[in-house]
């Protein structure tokens, strides 16, 4: 356990950067990376996680009451009426109301998450809220939506889930024939004693001790810090789910089907998730790593994986560079 906590502290110090990584122990969600987390995480944390505790209070309340007070030695004779019309409209109304409350704030998350934005939309709606002066309003709305980041357009990805590892297609990242950019993404196995000499002698890397198991991939998913990215899940084989917590996306990936998802994180780091749809007897060795880099870092990483030089667009994004001096995201951590 020492020797785990060692080698995690050590690839957390290696890269300045954040890394969103589950810790033992730990209790509640991993840091929001994306406004969609921020707002799952308020969602739960700050909204039903009360209207839970109310209810198991008050139901609690009521069975010891009933306990009590209604036992056999305190209410020998029991009363005969079966109906009251008052109690009836109200326990049908009230969590009739409580539903709606729920559902009036996890809709429009739903809604947020789920459908992919206009970016031509929110390029002209910001705009025309600076051209009538509504700052407040203006701020309102980059809170949600990023003018800057719709100005520079999509970065499409596309995750498709094989069995058992991804396939990560740039279709708008392409060589001089038009071919698109695309590469497998293997776990890097911690379980038997040749593993470590499996993983050194077919990349060469030595840095195998300080990878995190279960977690760690040989080529991660590589995106630019600050864009909008747009994600298409596809499966080759069962149904496979991609899934990164920290950016609050869970997105299942089913063989015929495209399905589609967005998300933008502003703070360069790793972020690291797992297959989240049972999918065989591989199923938790076909993790997810993300690396959230400058722009510069990831235009590098992809002129390099373009030509074929997979090591050393791998090594290119072992450091991510720091970005503006303090990001929206970096000051929650
Ligand atoms: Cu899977």
């Amino acid at each position: 356990m020492r020797h785990f906590f060692a080698a995690l502290c050590a690839s957390i110090l290696a890269a300045p950067a954040f890394a969103a990584i589950p810790h033992d122990g730990a209790l509640g969600f991993q840091p929001a990376a994306t406004r969609i987390a921020e707002r799952i995480h308020f969602f739960h944390n700050d909204y039903v996680l009360w209207i839970i505790t109310a209810i198991t209070i008050f139901v609690s309340v009521l069975l010891v009451w009933v306990m009590v007070r209604y036992n056999r030695k305190s209410n020998p004779v029991s009363r005969k009426f079966s109906h009251n019309s008052l109690i009836e409209v109200i326990w049908t109304i009230v969590p009739a109301l409580i539903l709606v409350a729920i559902a009036g704030l996890s809709f429009p998350n739903l809604y947020y998450q789920d459908v992919v934005p206009n970016l031509d939309k929110i390029k002209t709606e910001s705009a025309e809220l600076l051209a009538d002066g509504k700052s407040a309003e203006y701020e309102r709305y980059t809170k949600n939506y990023f003018p800057d980041a719709a100005e520079k357009g999509f970065i499409n990805v596309k995750a498709q889930g094989n069995q058992w590892n991804w396939t990560y297609s740039y279709p708008d990242i392409v060589d001089a024939d038009g071919v698109a950019l695309e590469f497998v993404s293997n776990a890097v196995h911690k379980g038997t004693p040749e593993d470590k000499q499996k993983y050194q002698d077919s990349t060469g890397r030595t840095n195998y001790d300080s990878l995190p198991r279960n977690l760690a991939v040989d080529y991660p998913m590589v995106i630019p810090a600050g864009r909008y990215i747009r994600y298409y899940t596809a499966a080759a084989d069962v149904i496979h789910s991609w899934t990164v917590p920290a950016f609050g996306v869970k997105t299942d990936a089913v063989p015929g089907r495209l399905n589609e998802g967005w998300f933008l994180v502003d703070e360069p780091g790793v972020y690291y998730g797992q297959c989240s749809e049972l999918c065989g007897i591989d199923h938790a060795y076909m993790p997810i790593e993300v690396r959230v880099v400058p722009q510069a870092q990831f235009d590098q990483w992809a002129q390099l994986m373009l030509a074929g030089d997979y090591e050393g667009a791998y090594s290119a994004v072992q450091t991510i560079a720091a970005i503006e001096p303090s990001t929206k995201l970096a000051a929650n951590h």
